[in-house]
């Protein structure tokens, strides 16, 4: 197979300026960054993605001692997603209780998939530490050394693959932008069946045709909390 080419550097993708939906003008805040190991990283990219306070999602991967990994030379790396957030709206606790209950925490998998907090700071580790340590789970919590992002055709894989609304959206979006968007993190993750429709209904600031909000519905109840 093909190696994919494009792939991005994460802060052209952070910095990169989204141009037409509503929802997402208002980034330009501090952020925090989050990152997880869950196994195979297209769930939690969907899962996250719904959550208010959540502002974008990146799959990548992190961990281990190989440079420049990639999907098929992945070395001792490990399937993570990174989270751009609003901690005041939604508290690293909350992330680690979602990321608790997003996958098995106490099965022991391949290192591609194993369970895993990167912290970026002291305060990260000690929180993860904390909430781990009467539970009984093999999650790991290591600092975060390096992340690098992966392929393009990774990124937002649910939607990536709902050709009606990607031919829409890729007419307002190049790639960073795409990556970036809290509207495509959220739809990616309306359309793997993650979140409350009822809040996506609310969502006027999505900015999408009515024909295309069907399909949106139609995919969240049809693929009610796929997984890879
Ligand atoms: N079973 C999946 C895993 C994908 S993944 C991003 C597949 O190969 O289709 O690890």
């Amino acid at each position: 197979m093909q190696r994919d080419t494009t792939i991005l550097e994460t802060d052209m993708v952070d910095s990169a300026e989204p141009d037409e939906f509503e929802h997402d003008t208002a980034q330009n805040e501090d952020l925090n960054v989050a990152v997880f190991g869950m196994g195979c990283f297209w769930t939690p990219d969907a899962y996250f993605g719904v959550r208010e306070g959540i502002r974008s999602t990146m799959v990548g991967y992190a961990g281990g001692e190989k440079e420049d990994p990639t999907y098929h030379a992945l070395g001792d790396h490990t399937e993570v997603v990174r989270l751009l957030y609003d901690a005041d709206t939604i508290e690293y606790d909350e992330l680690l209780d979602l990321f608790l209950r997003g996958h098995d925490p106490s099965r022991q998998q391949k290192t591609q998939y194993r369970s895993v907090v990167f912290s970026v700071d002291e305060t990260q580790a000690e929180k993860a530490r904390a909430k781990i340590e009467s539970m009984n789970v093999v999650t790991s919590v290591e600092p975060l050394d390096a992340f690098y992002m992966a392929e393009n055709y990774h990124q937002k894989y649910r939607l990536q693959h709902t050709p009606s609304l990607q031919s829409r959206l890729k007419e307002v979006y190049d790639m960073p932008s795409y990556i970036r968007s809290t509207t495509v993190t959220r739809l990616n993750g309306y359309v793997a069946g993650w979140g409350d429709i009822d809040t996506f209904e609310d969502m006027d600031g999505l900015g999408l045709e009515k024909g295309l909000r069907e399909t949106v519905k139609k995919l969240y109840f049809r693929n009610k909390h796929v997984s890879c």
